[in-house]
């Protein structure tokens, strides 16, 4: 690879590259190493109270406003479309883009240290969202998070995920179901109900785990919303070598084939990846070059 001069410096350093052969990480201290521990074993692991009372308010404010307010709600930021998203779930995507409240939920140092063990370097920020479970919403379809990934089972993560509870997790909230250990089942292994156990802990409290873990959102049976934040990661090769969506300048969409299009990543992929804040990324283009070329306008 060319040692490109970027305003940042090289490609190389920027990824590191030229470090990559040299082990230069420190060994993860005892506790961290307990956690990596846990997570190699059963396929996730709980950090109890990562974030305090305060900053938990906060966030669950924020999101509460921008759930209420039409113009950040989103397409499920009322209640979901499908039996996935939860008809009685309250989801937000894109989190990043509506608020600077929620960064630090994205960036705890015991969680960025566990994908550093689990993940390669350079992973990526792969989804962002809050969930807000109603009174009355059923349990989710079982699932884990890469599960579009067309790969036989047991095989290497391609991700991990934290859910980080905004309100106690109870056994009757809506608290996220795990099936422990599912981490490394087989394909042909299939969980049902009773191999789920709730994720109890309380608010500001941190569920890590893989994406090969089977899990899924609970029933809601108690008379209580039950809110968190989500965040995926994923590694970092899981993306097209060239930043497509970048590397073609936005006006000239319209001028090349349809086909070509969807295959830089503007055609949301099955059975639900690339999109943006819920909508096909190719709205979301035409949505923002019409609000840049009115902004342009009205300085005129
Ligand atoms: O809300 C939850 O507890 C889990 C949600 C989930 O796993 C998902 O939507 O992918």
């Amino acid at each position: 690879m060319s040692n490109t001069r970027l305003p940042g410096g090289s490609i190389p350093n920027e990824v590191g590259a030229d470090k990559r052969l040299l082990s230069t990480s420190k060994p993860p201290d005892a506790r961290m190493q307990h956690l990596i521990d846990e997570v190699n074993k059963h396929g996730f692991v709980i950090i109890r109270d990562a974030f305090d009372a305060s900053t938990v308010a906060a966030a669950k404010a924020e999101a509460l406003r921008l759930t209420n307010d039409p113009e950040t709600a989103g397409p499920a930021g009322q209640a979901g479309r499908n039996n996935f998203e939860g008809h009685k779930t309250q989801r937000m995507y894109s989190l990043v883009n509506k608020s600077r409240i929620f960064d630090a939920f994205a960036l705890h140092e015991d969680v960025l240290t566990l994908n550093d063990h689990f993940l390669d370097a350079g992973y990526l920020l792969n989804s962002f969202q809050s969930i807000n479970i109603l009174p009355g919403e059923t349990a989710q379809t079982l699932h884990y998070d890469h599960g579009f990934a067309t790969l036989e089972r047991p095989h290497r993560p391609l991700g991990s995920g934290v859910m980080i509870a905004l309100d106690d997790y109870t056994a009757t909230n809506g608290a996220t179901v795990i099936v422990p250990d599912s981490h490394n089942w087989d394909s042909n292994r299939i969980p049902t109900m009773e191999d789920t156990v709730p994720v109890i802990m309380p608010a500001g409290s941190i569920i890590y785990f893989l994406s090969t873990l089977w899990h899924g959102g609970g029933a809601n049976t108690s008379d209580k919303p039950r809110l968190a934040l989500t965040a995926q990661y994923c590694q970092p090769w899981i993306r097209p070598m060239e930043n497509m969506i970048l590397a073609v300048d936005w006006e000239k969409l319209d001028e090349l084939p349809e086909r070509l299009v969807g295959m830089l990543g503007y055609k949301v992929g099955s059975p639900f990846i690339g999109f943006v804040d819920g909508h096909s990324p190719r709205a979301a283009v035409q949505r923002l070059l019409a609000k840049w070329k009115g902004k342009a306008e009205s300085k005129l």
